[in-house]
């Protein structure tokens, strides 16, 4: 699980070689609670990068490339991330029990979290007419969290009364896609997911410090 000190996860969505991306994490690791990576990086500076980055910033790593192939497929992607140094991953539910079950067993044996993507920031509408029962799979499947959108409070909400407090609530879609800062965390999320708001920004600190403070005093 994700230790949560701050409630605020960073979409690391950069292009960036791996000592310029050290270098950006150093100047925020106090004020987030894990850093989100994926396809840009995996094409960038590719799994060694990657393994520099896990090894370089002492932080929770969330790996998103919202993983959803078949059962053998999956498993060796897990195993693969988890030897890069990742601590959790993002996959797709809609790939369904038979795919899913064995990686999930694997993350527990591994010590990995699986985070499951059941509704999105954008679009998603198939996936929210199988809101209940993509829930109730991953409840099922014994995995650490589900990814629910900032930008639509009323699933998170949902989400949340159907879970209880055993699973993370992990919201994207906070700042430039329109969800306000701390009204996630407010709805029941556990952490807000940020990525162009900080990144893009000509000070990504004094921004990060902004939206910790959204977090602590909502104002929705
Ligand atoms: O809009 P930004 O720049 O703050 O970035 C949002 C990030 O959250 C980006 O990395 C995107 O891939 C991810 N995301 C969504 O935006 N919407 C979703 O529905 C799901 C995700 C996602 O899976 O994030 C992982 C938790």
């Amino acid at each position: 699980m994700i230790i949560r000190h701050n409630g605020l996860i960073l979409a690391f969505d950069v292009d960036w070689d791996t000592k310029r991306s050290i270098v950006f994490l150093r100047g925020i690791m106090d004020l987030i609670d894990a850093v989100k990576v994926g396809w840009l990086q995996l094409l960038n500076i590719g799994p060694n990068g990657i393994k520099e980055l896990t090894s370089g910033i002492n932080t929770y790593f969330l790996a998103d490339i919202k993983l959803g192939d078949i059962a053998h497929i999956n498993e060796y992607v897990i195993r693969r991330l988890r030897d890069l140094g990742i601590n959790g991953v993002i996959m797709h539910a809609v790939t369904g029990r038979e795919n899913l079950n064995g990686v999930a067993k694997l993350s527990r044996d591994l010590g990995i979290d699986i985070f499951l993507l059941i509704s999105m920031s954008s679009g998603g509408e198939l996936y929210d007419l199988n809101l209940d029962y993509n829930v109730k799979l991953g409840t099922e499947l014994g995995i650490a969290g589900f990814v629910v959108p900032a930008t639509k409070p009323n699933i998170i909400r949902r989400v949340r009364s159907m879970v209880g407090n055993n699973y993370q609530l992990l919201s994207p879609g906070v700042g430039v896609q329109g969800g306000k800062p701390g009204c996630a965390t407010a709805s029941g999320a556990d952490f807000e997911i940020v990525g162009r708001s900080i990144i893009n920004s000509e000070s990504p600190r004094e921004v990060t410090l902004s939206i910790l403070s959204a977090i602590k005093d909502p104002r929705c």
